[in-house]
């Protein structure tokens, strides 16, 4: 086993951290802890263990050995103290606001949001007595007006899901701190080795580890990265008691695998998104392409600062809007016509009608999510057929 106290870095604990193999047998790859539940000793170890006074497993819901394996890697390659893996992104997201917000408290949130996400602020957490406010985030004198004294969180993506605008970590967590909120930021779209927001300033990091993390399109997943005594509470009260959402062994397993090649997957889906974007504004049938590789992303210069690379996630408009945009998705031979993002496989989907129709029409006006909008999760097929597909879909438009 490594050294946890030792710089290694991002894949070396990505590949090592958490586990020793001479632990198990000297079985090479983490064994996976299909239990539900642990032997006590005697009632005085499952008493003690209740109380919190001595380490060890429960019950399943609460702590497994597969999943702790992959808790350890994700909190060391966010840089923060500790992990919870969940069921899900969306498990992830509403573990950790139930634990920290309650009726009259307020969550101020970036404009543009994941469609499921923007559904549990505005109709879930609405709904039960806690005020939801959203703002421009990238115009920090908005965030400034809108925050009140009974604002616990901020949240935001960045890149925000769908249409690719940037929030400045380091600034936004600034303010937060100064009125004493924490900052929540989802960091699916960068995944750790492209993006670190909790050495930005962020106090909170969400994911959906259904896409680059897993990586490899068969699992649904998600994770909270923060300090340890609110991982502890999300996990003691936000899965254990109010939501449920732990992540199953197997499904923590098959994450822990993905997180073997996550630098090498995100350096080709960067180089992939990369080249496709520049193709993609060269082209006469393309209005506009929202990429923060390319110099004309309004954020450029933000990216180039808070991102490693630009990732592999384009968001574009065809000139003729939605039905150009339409004509174009369904015209795509190997780029396959699916919602979410990361995998393998490259994806295209129209937010309008799929990921974001959480959104009314004027919601999603109001937030800035054009109805014409096409985006593209990059994957990993070599990038001269990917360049070559995408070519004679939009000749084809
Ligand atoms: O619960 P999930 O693992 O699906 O994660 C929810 C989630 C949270 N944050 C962001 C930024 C997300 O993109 C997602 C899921 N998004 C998929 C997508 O945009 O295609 C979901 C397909 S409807």
């Amino acid at each position: 086993m490594i050294d946890p106290t030792q710089p290694f870095g991002f894949a070396t604990r990505a590949i090592h951290l958490g586990y020793d193999p001479h632990d198990y047998h000297g079985a090479l790859i983490p064994p996976v802890f299909m239990t539900a539940t642990y032997a006590f000793e005697d009632i005085a170890q499952g008493q003690r263990r209740f109380l919190g006074e001595e380490p060890g497993y429960i019950y399943s819901r609460v702590g497994n050995p597969t999943v702790s394996v992959l808790e350890t890697r994700l909190a060391s390659l966010e840089g923060g103290a500790a992990a919870l893996a969940t069921s899900s992104g969306m498990g992830a997201i509403t573990s950790a606001l139930w634990t920290l917000l309650q009726a009259g408290d307020a969550i101020l949130a970036d404009q543009t949001l994941y469609g499921c996400t923007y559904g549990f602020f505005a109709h879930g957490l609405a709904r039960l007595g806690v005020e939801v406010r959203f703002a421009d985030f990238t115009d920090l004198a908005a965030i400034e007006q809108a925050l009140t004294p009974n604002t616990k969180v901020l949240f935001f993506e960045s890149p925000a899901n769908p249409n690719m605008r940037l929030i400045d970590i380091a600034a936004v967590s600034e303010i937060a701190r100064r009125h004493g909120a924490l900052t929540m930021v989802d960091n699916t779209y960068c995944t750790p080795w492209l993006q670190r927001p909790i050495e930005l300033g962020a106090d909170l990091v969400v994911h959906s580890a259904t896409k680059y993390l897993g990586g490899h399109g068969d699992l649904i997943a998600g994770a909270v990265i923060g300090v340890k005594e609110r991982i502890d509470e999300m996990r003691f009260f936000g899965v254990k008691e109010m939501t449920g959402a732990n992540i199953s062994a197997m499904d923590a397993f098959l994450v822990q695998r993905g997180l073997k090649t996550l630098e090498l997957r995100m350096r080709q889906h960067c180089a992939s998104a990369q080249a496709i974007a520049e193709m993609l504004e060269a082209h006469p049938a393309v209005a506009v392409v929202h990429y923060p590789g390319l110099p004309s992303h309004p954020q450029y210069e933000l990216a180039q600062r808070q991102m490693r690379l630009p990732g592999g996630m384009i968001a574009l408009e065809l000139k003729g809007g939605y039905a150009a945009g339409a004509r174009f998705m369904d015209a795509l031979h190997l780029v396959t016509r699916a919602v979410s993002l990361g995998d393998c496989e490259s994806l295209a989907q129209h937010p309008a009608s799929m990921t974001h129709s959480t959104y009314t029409p004027e919601e999603r006006a109001r937030h800035g999510i054009s109805e014409g909008l096409v985006r593209l999760s990059v994957g990993l097929e070599t990038v001269e057929d990917l360049l070559a597909d995408i070519r004679q879909a939009l000749d084809a438009r």
